[in-house]
Formats: structure tokens, C-alpha cells, sequence
């Protein structure tokens, strides 16, 4: 059986990162992908208008002052595939792929006790050893697709956006349904409407959408950015969000007059990127000043779509903004301007079936050749718990993490000794630029790693009273947002059955780095080290 001192589940931004730093360090590391490339998110999610909505000059590594000053992004937020060649550069550049088993799917993760290690067990392959389990597998990784009546007998094409194909899919002059308005939707329907004959959107809960304000990354800007990286970068690693925003006012919404308000919102509006949930300080602590951004999102969207029965369907008013992730639009709302467009309200005409050639609403039944499904993922834990994973005593992490997700530090779990979770539930994750948290939790691991093998160490384990007091501050700093009041992924209110448990951390990616450096300082509190 091969054995390595580290098995890396996931070759995206995270498992690569952290093969080219153990590997750096001497340690023997085995990156297990079940896609046939490296990518994660980007190898998967290649549906028409899919974008990042960081910058592409913070969404990078910082690991190599080469990298980032070879690299030329050709766009302020760059697309899917511009992001996937930039991961296969890193590949290549680094020569990753030596290390990784592609098209290699975990079937179970097992810690055994006798030789305190874990063994990993894979689909059409060789198990593996390991003293350390790093799972990098991203917090959208698991795609969830809802379970309607008679999806299976559809005769056309049926896609996820988060699986979707990698050849090209005809879907010129078709006649095409999308199910899901969230980030991934919005960006989808502007595209799809260009091409399709007809589309059908089918919109449960509308979601709040500003405009991304994507241009092309001029010359003269990327060479400034380029000039002082080092400290856009450091601005990036202090930053509560891990990139860097439009700077909110600092005032309240309520302090300021209307002129001054309406200005603000405006200028944000114009700026683009989701900053304008922090406009005023107060916006997710208080439910009066979110209507004052709301309703400003309101109004533009009742200007831009003219037909006022559809821009009233596309207002949001069920949650706070910024309660769920604020998407980034390219000419959403305009999209609902053309004729070959139409947006039915499932709310009010729920989907009753998928026919063999369309969807029957209680209401109507419409025929279709192509069905897009843009309905999101079972996200933090599912990616986590779908690789089977059993700790000390045989316990299943299913079960550890029946009532949701518990984690130290979102980086490791008590009762699973010599696991680490790159962005797991409990860390600031999705809440921030996800690059920089994965470089910071990766760092944070592989230091520690190394500080065992110098002390003679072997096992690392969160030790379980430390992990209920981060807990309970994760739950305590929640509690003050407004985003615990919205039916969100964060509270996995998306997944039928999923305990509802506010899984990312709230405090910000500067103080929580801190936090981390403290622990590490102490000589790594709140785990048990043993030979
Ligand atoms: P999201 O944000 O979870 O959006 C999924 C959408 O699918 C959302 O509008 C859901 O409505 C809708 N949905 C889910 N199930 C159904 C059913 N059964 N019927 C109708 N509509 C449904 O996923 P995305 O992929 O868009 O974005 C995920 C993240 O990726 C995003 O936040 C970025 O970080 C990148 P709902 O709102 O639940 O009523």
C-alpha cells in the first residue's frame, strides 16, 4: 500500500497550494482530485457567464512574487476559464501534477487507532496511507439538485451549473428552462437568453444583484497593482473580507440625510462588486437601516425592468440584503426586457412535475429542450461528509456533526486526530476571498506540521473543550448579523433536512488570522499533541 506522510484530498486553489508547500518542506504528499485536472471550483463550474466576483488582482496566490508578477489577468473580475488557465499555469509552473491522482474519488477516510493513521480508501484504486488528512475540497463543491417528480424522465439535456459539461452545449434557438436565481443563475440567464430561442427562468426567491461593473484590466492598472503587491497583498491578509472594498462610510444609515445617503449608495452602485452591503456601518446589524440599502437595490430594479409586474416578481423582500451572498450581475435585470425571456414565480405557480419534454406547473405545463438547473450546493459540511469520514472510536463525522457542523478554528475536529480542513465550517471561508483564507489555513497547517516533526510529535487533536468554546464564539458573533435571519446556504436553508447552523465565521479574516497566530504562538492551544 503506498504511503505517504500526507494525503491532500481536492486539487484546486487549496490542495495545490498545499502540495507545492509540503512538498517545499519534505514532506511526501499525495493529492487525491476526482476531476481528470486540477481547478476545484473552476474545473467544475464552466456555465456560460460563470465569473468570480473578487478581483482577479486579489483573487490569486500570493506564495510567489513571480507568480503574481508574471501572470496578466485580462479582466477586473475575471471569468471561469481565464481562472482555470491560470490553475493549470500554477500546475505547470510548479510542477503539481507529478503528486496528484486525478479522476480519483474518496470513497472513505478512516483513522486507525492501532497505527495512528489514517487510510484512505479510493474508487478503482490502490488505498492509501497517510499520518495526516488534509481535505481541501472547497465549501461548493457538492451540487444539489432538488428532487421534483419525474426529473429522471425528461428526454433533453439536463445540466447543473455546478457540474457542467465540457464540451460546448447547442443551446442556439432552443427552447431552454433555468431553475435558480442565485449568484450562479444570474450570471447564467443573461447568456443563455442571448442564444436561446426562448427562456423560462423559474425563480423561487428573488436575490439581491448589483452590478459587477466588469471592465477590461487596463495596462497602467495592472502594472500599479503589480508595482506594490506586497502591500495590496498584506491590505488583503488584514482585511476583514480578505480583499479589498469600496471603504464604507462609517456611519450609520440613519445619521446621514438623504442626499448624502442616496450619494453614497450611488457611488457604490457605480463602483460595482458587492460593497455596497457596507455602505453604512449599520446594514447587517440593523434590520431599519438594511431597508434604506434594500430599497435602493429596489428602486433600481423597478428602473431597469419595464414591465412592473416582472421587476415586482424580481424585488427582493423576503430577506435582509447581504443576509444571503449578494450576487454580481452583467445585465440581469435588463435580460428580463426581452421578449424571448419570461420569469414564472414558483412561489406562487409551484413546479408540480418535469414532464419528458418540459415542466407542469400547477398552473401550466411548457415545453422544453434543454433544462438548467442553477439550484446550488449542499455547502461547508457536504463536500466533507460526503468523503465518509470516520475518527477515533470508528465515530462517522456524520454523526459527530449530526446537529451541524463543530469545528476548532474551522481547521480541525475533536474525536478526528491528525485531520485538517483548509476553509472548513467555523472559519471565515465564503465569507472572504477565499484565495486569501486557503493560503493563510494552509500556512497555518503545514507550520504546524512542521513544529510537530521538530518536537518529535505525531498526533495533532483539537481538544474537545476547546472546540465547543469556538462554538459558541462563532454562534455569539452570528448572532449579532442580520445573516442569521436570512434563509441562506450559510445556514444550509437551501438543503432539505440540513440542522440549520450558521457554519462560516463572522469575525472577519484579519482578526481570525490573529487568533490563529495566537494559538500557534502558545504552542498550539486547545489541541492535544502527543508522540
Ligand atoms: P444558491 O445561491 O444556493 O442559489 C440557488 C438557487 O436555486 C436559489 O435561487 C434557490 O432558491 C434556487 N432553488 C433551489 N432549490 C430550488 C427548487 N427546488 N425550486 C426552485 N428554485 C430552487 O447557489 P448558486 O450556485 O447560485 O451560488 C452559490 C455560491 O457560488 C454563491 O453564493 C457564490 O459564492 C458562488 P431559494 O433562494 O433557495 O429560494
Amino acid at each position: 500500500m503506498a504511503r505517504f506522510d500526507v494525503v491532500v484530498v481536492g486539487a484546486g486553489f487549496a490542495g495545490m497550494y498545499a502540495l507545492h508547500s509540503l512538498r517545499e518542506r519534505g514532506f511526501s504528499v499525495r493529492v487525491v482530485e476526482r476531476a481528470a485536472d486540477v481547478g476545484g471550483t473552476w474545473y467544475w463550474n464552466r456555465y456560460p457567464g460563470a465569473r468570480c466576483d473578487v478581483p482577479s488582482i486579489y483573487y490569486s496566490y500570493s506564495f510567489s512574487e513571480e507568480l503574481q508578477q508574471e501572470w496578466v489577468w485580462s479582466e477586473r473580475f475575471a471569468a471561469q476559464p481565464e481562472i482555470l488557465a491560470y490553475l493549470n499555469h500554477v500546475a505547470d509552473r510548479f510542477d503539481l501534477r507529478r503528486d496528484i491522482a486525478f479522476n480519483t474519488d474518496v470513497l472513505a477516510a478512516t483513522y486507525r487507532e492501532v497505527t495512528r493513521d489514517w487510510l484512505v480508501e479510493v474508487e478503482d484504486g490502490e488505498p492509501l496511507e497517510a499520518t495526516y488528512l488534509i481535505t481541501a475540497v472547497g465549501c461548493l463543491s457538492t451540487s444539489s439538485v432538488p428532487a421534483i417528480p419525474g426529473l429522471e424522465t425528461f428526454e433533453g439535456p439536463v445540466h447543473h451549473t455546478g457540474q457542467w459539461p465540457h464540451d460546448p452545449i447547442d443551446l442556439a434557438g432552443k427552447r431552454v428552462a433555468v431553475i435558480g436565481t442565485g449568484s450562479s443563475g444570474i450570471q447564467l440567464i443573461p447568456e443563455v437568453a442571448k442564444v436561446a430561442g426562448h427562456l423560462t427562468v423559474f425563480q423561487r426567491t428573488p436575490h439581491f444583484a448589483v452590478p459587477a461593473q466588469n471592465r477590461p484590466l487596463g495596462g497602467d492598472e495592472l502594472v500599479e497593482a503589480k508595482s506594490r503587491y506586497s502591500e495590496l497583498r498584506e491590505s488583503c491578509r488584514k482585511a476583514s473580507t480578505g480583499t479589498i472594498v469600496f471603504p464604507s462610510t462609517g456611519k450609520k444609515a440613519r445619521e446621514v440625510d438623504e442626499p448624502e445617503r442616496r450619494q453614497a449608495l450611488d457611488a457604490r452602485w457605480t463602483y460595482g462588486a458587492g460593497s455596497i452591503v457596507s455602505t453604512f456601518a449599520d446594514t447587517l446589524l440593523d434590520a431599519d437601516a438594511n431597508e434604506v440599502t434594500a430599497e435602493y437595490v429596489r428602486e433600481r430594479i423597478r428602473s431597469i425592468v419595464r414591465d412592473p409586474d416582472v421587476a415586482e416578481r424580481l424585488t427582493p423582500r423576503d430577506n435582509p440584503i447581504g443576509g444571503k451572498r449578494i450576487c454580481l450581475d452583467t445585465n440581469y435585470y435588463d435580460t428580463y426586457n426581452r421578449s424571448n425571456v419570461e420569469l414564472v414565480d414558483v412561489r406562487k405557480d409551484p413546479i408540480a412535475e418535469i414532464t419528458i419534454n418540459g415542466v407542469r406547473t400547477q398552473s401550466e405545463s411548457r415545453a422544453y429542450d434543454v433544462l438548467l438547473f442553477a439550484t446550488g450546493f449542499d455547502a461547508m459540511s457536504g463536500p466533507l461528509l460526503r468523503l465518509n469520514i470516520k475518527g477515533r472510536g470508528g465515530q462517522a463525522l456524520a454523526d459527530a456533526w449530526e446537529a451541524g457542523p463543530r469545528t476548532y478554528l474551522g481547521v480541525a475536529v475533536a474525536g478526528f486526530p491528525n485531520m485538517f480542513t483548509v476553509t472548513g465550517p467555523g472559519s471565515p471561508s465564503v465569507l472572504s476571498n477565499m484565495v486569501t483564507s486557503i493560503e493563510q489555513h494552509v500556512e497555518w497547517i503545514v507550520e504546524m506540521l512542521e513544529n510537530l516533526r521538530a518536537q518529535g510529535k505525531r498526533i495533532a487533536e483539537a481538544d474537545a473543550a476547546a472546540q465547543d468554546e469556538w462554538v459558541e464564539h462563532v454562534n455569539q458573533v452570528a448572532s449579532r448579523s442580520l445573516m442569521m435571519t436570512a434563509n441562506s446556504w450559510y445556514l444550509g436553508a437551501n438543503i432539505p433536512g440540513k440542522p440549520r447552523v450558521f457554519m462560516p465565521y463572522l469575525g472577519g479574516v484579519g482578526a481570525y488570522r490573529e487568533t490563529c497566530e495566537r494559538i500557534a504562538a502558545a504552542g498550539y492551544e486547545g489541541f492535544n499533541l502527543d508522540d
